[in-house]
C-alpha cells in the first residue's frame, strides 16, 4: 500500500526505535523524566520560548492552550477552516466553555486583519470577552499553505493592541519554516503559545509540544493533568521526539519536492484538477471533474483496491500528503494508478 492519506501515518525510524529502547526515564508527573525534560528544553529553545510541555497529541496541545488562555465564556477568534474549528470535536467549547468566533479564512490561510479587528468585542455587559486569536501554520484545510512572518507579525500587533493572546497551531510549522527558508522562531515571534507535532512529517510515533512562557507552561501543566494527559515514563516517547527534531526537520524539503512532482504528474490525468497554488508544502489537493459520474469516495475506493490510499477534501476533492515513507517511485506508481482509474 502507498499511503498518502496523511503524514500522521509515518512510522518511527530505526534511530528513533533505538533511542526509545535506551531512553533514560522517570516519572514525568513529578517532573523527573530526563528525556521529557530534555525534549521540552530543546523544543522551547527551537521556538525561542521560555518553556515547553510534552503533550500526547496536537489536538490536546491546542485544547490545553485554549483552556490555559481562556476562562469559561470567553471568546477565541479563529478561521472558519481552522483545524481547531473543524477537526477537534468541539473540544474547546465542550471541555473549556470557550466561545468560538470564526472569521473567514482566505485561500492563502490568512484571516483579513479587518475581519479580525471587527470580531473583537467591545466592552459591553452583553458581550463575551474576547481573549485569543488562533492561527494555523501550515494551514491544513486551505491546502497546506504557509503563513509568512510578516502576516503573523501583523496579527500579533493587532492582538497586542487589543490586549489579546495569540496561539499558533503549528502542527506543521517546520514545513512552513523549510518552505520559507526561515528559522522556525521567526514564525512564532511575539506569539504567546505554539503547539507543534512530532508525529507528522517528523515521524515520531506519538506527541506534540506546547511552548510559551514559564508561567503559561506551569498553568498548562496543571490543565494537562486535569485532562488526564499527565504521563509517567513518557521519556520512551520523548526520546523518539528528540531524534525527530534532530534528524527529520531538514529532510521535509524532500516531501515538498515529491508533492510538487506528484502535482505535476496529476495535471496530466483526465478529469482531475490540481487546485490553484497547490502544493505549497507536502499536501496536494485535487478535484474530480463534475462530468465524472463517480463521487470522490468511489474513486478513493477504486484506488484503494489498487494499492493507493488517499484522503478526501471538500465537495469532490481529494487530499494527498507526502512524507518520508513515500519515494519517487511511489509517486510514479500513484500517477500510473490514477491514469488507469481515470481512463477506464
Ligand atoms: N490533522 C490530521 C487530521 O486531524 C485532519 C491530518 O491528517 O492532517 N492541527 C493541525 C493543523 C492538524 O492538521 C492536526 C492533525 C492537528 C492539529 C491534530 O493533531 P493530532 O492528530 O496529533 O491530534
Amino acid at each position: 500500500m502507498i499511503d498518502l492519506r496523511s503524514d500522521t501515518v509515518t512510522l518511527p525510524t530505526d534511530e528513533m526505535r533505538h533511542a526509545m529502547a535506551l531512553a533514560d526515564v522517570g516519572d514525568d508527573v513529578y517532573g523527573e523524566d530526563p528525556s521529557v525534560n530534555r525534549l521540552e528544553k530543546i523544543s522551547a529553545d527551537r521556538m525561542g520560548k521560555e518553556a515547553g510541555l510534552f503533550i500526547p497529541s496536537g489536538t490536546m496541545g491546542n485544547l490545553i492552550a485554549f483552556l490555559t488562555h481562556c476562562q469559561r465564556g470567553e471568546e477565541a477568534i479563529m478561521g472558519d477552516q481552522a483545524h481547531t474549528f473543524y477537526y477537534e470535536v468541539g473540544g474547546v467549547s465542550a471541555l473549556g466553555g470557550t466561545m468560538v468566533h470564526t472569521v473567514p479564512n482566505q485561500a492563502d490561510g490568512t484571516m483579513k486583519l479587518s475581519d479580525l479587528q471587527n470580531a473583537i468585542r467591545a466592552v459591553d455587559v452583553h458581550f463575551p470577552t474576547t481573549r485569543l486569536i488562533a492561527l494555523e501554520n501550515t494551514h491544513n484545510r486551505c491546502g497546506g499553505v504557509v503563513l509568512t512572518p510578516e502576516y503573523i507579525q501583523n496579527v500579533v500587533t493587532l492582538a497586542q493592541n487589543n490586549g489579546l493572546f495569540v496561539h499558533m497551531d503549528g502542527a506543521r510549522i517546520f514545513n512552513a519554516a523549510i518552505k520559507l527558508g526561515v528559522p522556525v522562531q521567526n514564525l512564532v515571534d511575539g506569539v504567546d503559545s505554539v503547539t507543534f507535532c512530532l508525529s507528522k512529517g517528523l515521524g515520531a510515533p506519538v506527541g506534540s509540544v506546547l511552548c510559551g512562557t514559564q508561567d503559561f507552561i506551569s498553568r498548562a501543566r496543571r490543565i494537562r493533568k486535569q485532562l488526564g494527559g499527565g504521563m509517567r515514563q513518557a521519556g520512551i516517547l520523548a526520546a523518539a521526539g528528540i531524534v525527530a527534531l534532530e534528524t527529520m526537520v531538514d529532510r521535509l524539503e524532500e516531501d515538498h519536492q515529491r508533492a510538487q512532482l506528484l502535482a505535476d504528474k496529476l495535471r496530466n490525468i483526465p478529469n482531475m484538477h490540481v487546485r490553484a497554488n497547490s502544493p505549497q508544502t507536502n499536501m496536494v489537493f485535487i478535484d474530480l471533474d463534475d462530468s465524472d459520474p463517480r463521487t470522490n469516495l468511489m474513486v478513493i475506493e477504486e484506488l484503494k483496491n489498487m494499492g493507493v490510499l488517499i484522503g478526501t477534501s471538500k465537495n469532490r476533492g481529494f487530499r494527498l500528503v507526502t512524507h518520508y515513507g513515500i519515494s519517487d517511485d511511489d509517486i510514479g506508481r500513484v500517477s500510473d494508478t490514477f491514469l488507469k482509474i481515470m481512463a477506464d
